[in-house]
């Protein structure tokens, strides 16, 4: 699709998308505080569902809460090509993590429509639930759940800082538990899934690219490791008679740097919490949550063999996602009219990797992040490397609805 229309107007409609998203979940340092199943999910949501209904999109939240928008009908014209992301984020997150791609997605469909494109399948917009598990701990939970991959016992059950489990945040947010399982029509209905994203390092940068196709996301696991100890006074008790496990945990942060750096891994000690969380009282118990990724998958392996003695119990596992080496060819042509864009990796996690699991078709795109940094309010996409991938998404939505 070459020489697209609307570009101006496609500006206009970012900007006034973008102005609206900004101020929902801001804090003071300017991350964002976008948890699954609270009130800034609950304005974002409705968000979605009046960009949707704006377009005349049909929209479907699928049993584990995703939300789903479409131009023409999956279950008459056959599966369709899905795009989009998520909106939820990490504990003062960026801007872009998740939304651009929701974003770049209803522009695509509107440069497609003012080019008069008329799609060959239908084409759908997913805002996947639950995306950085920021709140429950576990990541991709509503991509997870759709796909079977997390039994919903399991999910609901989750609980966060406060003890309210996911069930309970679910049916405040008028999403019935009851029904949450996994959604195998609303996966019938997708036959490709292409997911743009904010690029979570410096690869384009130091290609000077603005977009890029991704090749590999590295596999990627979470764990959670619960230290006992024992609570008593912080000023009356011996050090020699304590049961410290905040002491525990400082032999833990630094045996998970050792051994990441032994085995070239990735791994962070996060999401830390400490009962009872006083300043007086020795913790009874603290709770840490162990993120490990690497390239090769027997390097998290290891570090994970050498933390054993500390009772990781693994909460999530994504194995590694080796896109579809033809179809990420195919979009890296489209993507720039004929120009092949950079083909790179990730060691981010991302829904596109759950989908690809469950043997979905599935491709990513990625805008240029100056800062190369993420999961900080210091995540940044120029407005033009933006509009460089909405346009980049246009093509490929085009490529693939031939
Ligand atoms: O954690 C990740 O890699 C992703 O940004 N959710
Ligand atoms: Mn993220
Ligand atoms: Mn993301
Ligand atoms: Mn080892």
């Amino acid at each position: 699709m070459s020489g697209l229309h609307g570009v101006d107007r496609t500006g206009r409609e970012f900007d006034r998308m973008w102005g609206e998203l900004a101020p929902v979940g801001r804090g003071r340092d300017g991350g964002y505080r976008r948890f699954a199943w609270t009130r800034e999910d609950a304005t974002l949501r409705e968000w979605f569902t009046a960009e949707a209904t704006r377009r005349g999109l049909t929209l479907v939240t699928d049993r584990a809460g995703n939300q789903w928008a479409w131009w023409g009908d999956p279950d008459t014209d056959g599966p369709g090509v899905v795009t989009g992301s998520h909106v939820d984020s990490v504990p003062s997150g960026g801007a872009y993590d998740g939304p651009l791609g929701v974003v770049s997605a209803l522009l695509a469909v509107d440069v497609l429509r003012a080019n008069g494109w008329t799609p060959s399948r239908p084409i759908g917009i997913a805002s996947f639930a639950d995306e950085e598990g920021a709140r429950f701990g576990v990541a991709c939970a509503g991509s997870r759940l759709l796909t079977g991959a997390l039994p919903p016992g399991r999910a609901l059950s989750l609980t966060d800082e406060n003890g309210i489990t996911m069930a309970e945040a679910m049916r405040a947010a008028g999403h019935e538990p009851d029904h949450v399982d996994g959604d195998a029509e609303a996966l019938s209905r997708v036959a490709t899934f292409v997911e743009l994203h904010v690029e979570q390092g410096r690869g384009l940068v130091d290609l000077g690219e603005p977009v890029g196709v991704a090749s590999m996301i590295w596999p990627h696991g979470r764990w959670r490791v619960t230290l006992a100890g024992q609570a008593n006074h912080a000023g009356t008790t011996p050090l020699p008679d304590r049961l410290d496990p905040m002491l525990t945990l400082a032999t833990l942060i630094t045996a998970v740097r050792a051994s990441a750096l032994r085995h070239g891994a990735l791994a962070t000690v996060g999401k830390v919490s400490v009962e009872p969380n006083g300043v007086n009282a020795i913790p009874s118990q603290v709770t840490a949550w162990l993120d490990c990724r690497a390239a090769d998958e027997e390097a998290v392996r290891h570090v994970l063999d050498d933390l054993s003695t500390f009772g990781p119990v693994q909460e999530s596992w994504t194995p590694a996602t080796v896109f579809d080496t033809d179809l990420a060819t195919r979009l890296s042509d489209a993507a720039s009219e004929g120009e092949p864009v950079p083909v790179l990796g990730t060691g981010a996690g991302h829904d596109a990797g759950v989908l690809s699991t469950a043997g979905i078709p599935t491709a990513m795109l990625f805008v240029r992040n100056p800062t190369g940094v993420s999961h900080s309010p210091e995540e940044f996409a120029e407005r033009a490397d933006c509009l460089d991938g909405v346009h980049a998404l246009t093509r490929c939505l085009a490529e693939l609805t031939r």
